[in-house]
């Protein structure tokens, strides 16, 4: 573990594109995920970024502010592990490169955990945060999300499977060490790259995971 830079080339400089193994396309674009859908309050809402920042410091951004974040497209693909995926959608919003330049994190850390709203959450190598398509949307095909699918902000990582995607995310923690999310300690993969149907924990080998 804490050898990020061994893990570097894991991680595709864009998205590989067709349908990774067991996957099938089904028309439109089902709505999946645990738990209500979160209404969303502009005047409660806030974007943290926290944990292990290169200054120490928390950094906070309204909905006006983030608002006024560079907006930018990236096209992906979207990989539920139950085995659906909705090919080549163009997701617009603030890519993780922009938030890390914003928010650099400590020399340390290695992994980050994206928060969602109640309680939901993700662990990504920080190497997959950094991935140039690894995108904070809110728009998908030129259109605003709608509340089921994530409004106003969800996290869109192309390459690994959409649970790793909060939806309703309210920000990213920055950790020296790995730790599981919602999905990763309820059994499924802790890397979760489709390609290699990383569906669930016992597939995990020895360096996949947090240190137990
Ligand atoms: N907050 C939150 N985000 C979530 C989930 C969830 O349960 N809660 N489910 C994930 C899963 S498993 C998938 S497949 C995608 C589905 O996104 P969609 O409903 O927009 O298709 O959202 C992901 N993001
Ligand atoms: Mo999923």
């Amino acid at each position: 573990m804490g050898q990020p830079d061994s893990r570097v080339g894991e991680v595709p400089e864009r998205p590989e594109e067709g349908l990774p193994p067991g996957q099938r396309v089904q028309r439109g674009w089902p709505v999946t995920h645990y738990g209500p859908v979160p209404r969303f309050r502009p005047e409660r809402w806030e974007f943290r970024v926290f944990g292990a920042t290169a200054d120490g410091d928390k950094h906070c951004w309204s909905h006006d502010e983030f608002s006024t974040l560079p907006y930018e497209t990236v096209v992906g693909d979207l990989h539920c592990v139950t085995k659906f995926s909705m090919l080549g959608s163009e997701w617009g919003g603030v890519t993780a490169a922009t938030v890390l330049g914003l928010a650099p994190p400590a020399p340390g850390v290695t992994h980050v955990m994206v928060w969602a709203e109640y309680g939901y959450s993700a662990n990504l190598r920080l190497s997959d945060f950094t991935a140039p398509h690894t995108l904070f949307a809110t728009h998908r095909d030129g259109e605003l999300l709608t509340a089921e699918h994530g409004f106003p902000l969800r996290l869109v990582v192309p390459h690994l499977y959409a649970w790793k995607g909060p939806k309703w995310v309210r920000g990213v923690e920055y950790m020296t060490a790995d730790r599981r999310g919602f999905w990763e300690e309820r059994g499924y993969h802790n890397v979760g790259d489709p390609w290699k149907e990383q569906r669930y924990s016992y597939q995990e080998e020895p360096g996949d995971g947090p240190e137990p």
